[in-house]
């Protein structure tokens, strides 16, 4: 069976340009002029781009006593209704669990996943197992592993324990990620604002300042070249995580940062709403913070020190966030955003003049791929790429709302934005699973991508070391141009 997309404009990371292109099977096998297929799909007045790939959600996963409300098929059906054809899941072992047996509870989550998936794997405690199973967990095609500086108490690793594993990555040829905060300051602020009776969810945007995720961002940053390991870090929402991205990138060391699309539009003053399920509803961690802050990310994404607009797609109902009333420390942390980052990100990104249509494709595809070693089979389209492609209509409109979204939840932080550009149809792996607003969500049609670990190269030398000798060649590079 093949489909000839006819007539639109392609853009990719670094092209924009007129042709058609033919996919066969799974894999798109022809672009240009003059091509025939069994089936046509008629373009005109669109742009043909890469399906997104969110680099970060948690479906269905048990946190702060409850579990995320999206399992892998409501969460993917989000993505796909929004161009997102590949998901990026966090597998994450309770502490004292065996990795591969967590990592064997989430393949059978996603066994019913819409839309191509893969898993970063969470190091949630240290233990020469844990050691021994980061090998075993690269073999089975995971090359990232995720390290949670805050969660004091359940999730948070030391710095022994960030460093033990660091090195660990170097060695594996693996890209370590963080969430960048301050756990133990945190659990003080948190401490601190209970007991002054600011028990709202103003306490939790109080108790994680920006300077807890600056501080934390900065320190992973100097551990990671201590390890001579790349970085990469999570959902950056300020400036002091930003400054420490763009000050290290800038003396050669291979870090990349993370903004979310809702720290990119929506701001602290969420969290003052007199309504306390609005502002609940909006709890997440790092929080919303004010307007320069987001100023500094959208600047960083055109500046090129900030590479990746993902969601952190981690949807509480409200229901779940009724568990903090009277202790914002207990309120889940998190928001939706699947099937809204892609129309959201190119209405207050590219029509307002702040992203080209190249570098949107870069923020929610491209990079990502390269960061994570799936490109050129994700990420692009070329000829041999997978056939993930959102036809996307730049004058179609619509009102965000919780009426009719994928999301299972029953409310949506977007509520009332009106995005301007929509996926029209889009294609995972060649099959059409979403044509003018119909969805034809098959639980299992996802499939696992597996990622090869990185090849050995250089590390960039850090800063005072190349002063004086040169540091032994390392494994745990990326490619370069991202
Ligand atoms: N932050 C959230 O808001 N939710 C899930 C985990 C996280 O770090
Ligand atoms: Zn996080
Ligand atoms: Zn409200
Ligand atoms: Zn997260």
């Amino acid at each position: 069976m093949s489909i000839l997309i006819k007539g639109g404009t392609i853009v990719t990371a670094d092209l924009t340009y007129k042709a058609d292109v033919l996919v066969e099977g799974e894999a798109v096998r022809a672009i240009g002029a003059g091509l025939a297929g069994e089936q046509v799909i008629d373009a005109t007045g669109c742009y043909v781009m890469p399906g997104g790939i969110d680099p970060h959600t948690h479906l269905e996963m048990p946190f702060m006593g409850t579990t995320s409300a999206d399992d892998f098929l409501s969460g993917t059906s989000a993505g796909l209704a929004g161009g997102t054809t590949m998901v990026v899941d966090f597998c994450l072992p309770a502490p004292g669990q065996s990795l591969l047996e967590a990592l064997g509870e989430w393949h059978q989550k996603a066994g019913k996943a819409a839309a191509d998936y893969s898993f970063h794997m969470a190091i949630t405690w240290w233990s020469e197992e844990v050691w021994r199973e980061m090998a075993e967990v690269v073999k089975r095609g995971i090359n990232s592993f995720k390290h949670f500086m805050a969660y004091k108490g359940s999730l948070m690793v030391n710095d022994d324990e960030l460093y033990q594993s660091f090195l660990r990555c170097a060695e594996l040829g693996a890209l370590p990620l963080v969430h960048a905060e301050n756990g133990d300051v945190v659990a003080r602020l948190q401490q601190k604002y209970m007991a002054a009776g600011t028990t709202g969810p103003e306490g939790h945007a109080y108790s994680r300042p920006p300077e807890v995720e600056g501080e934390a961002a900065n320190r992973a940053i100097m551990i990671a070249d201590m390890a001579g390991v790349p970085l990469y870090v999570v959902h950056v929402s300020c400036e002091a995580a930003h400054e420490a991205i763009r000050r290290a990138r800038a003396l050669g060391k291979r870090v990349y940062g993370e903004p979310l699309v809702q720290h990119l539009v929506l701001d602290e003053a969420e969290y003052f709403n007199p309504d306390w399920e609005h502002a609940a509803r909006r709890v997440m961690s790092p929080p919303f913070r004010d307007k320069r802050n987001q100023d500094s990310l959208w600047a960083g994404l055109a500046s090129g020190s900030l590479q990746v607009v993902a969601t952190d797609h981690c949807a509480f109902t409200t229901e779940q966030k009724r568990m903090g009333l009277g202790d914002f420390t207990r309120i889940p942390n998190g928001t939706g955003g699947l099937e809204d980052r892609m129309p959201v990100l190119w209405t207050a990104g590219v029509r307002t003049g702040r992203m080209t249509m190249n570098e949107f494709v870069a923020a929610t595809s491209t990079n990502i791929a390269k960061i994570l070693n799936v490109y050129p089979r994700k990420g692009t389209i070329a000829v041999g790429s997978d056939a993930d492609i959102v036809i996307w209509d730049p004058e179609a409109t619509k009102t965000i709302s919780a009426a009719g979204q994928r999301s299972v939840i029953d409310y949506n932080v977007f509520e009332g934005y009106r995005v301007t550009g929509l996926p029209r149809i889009v294609m995972n792996r060649g099959t059409v699973v979403y044509d003018e607003g119909r969805l034809e969500a098959e639980a299992g049609r996802g499939r696992f991508i597996e990622r090869e670990p990185f090849p050995a190269v250089a590390q960039a030398l850090s800063s005072w070391k190349a002063l004086t000798a040169p540091k032994p060649v390392e494994r745990g590079a990326i490619p370069a141009g991202v």
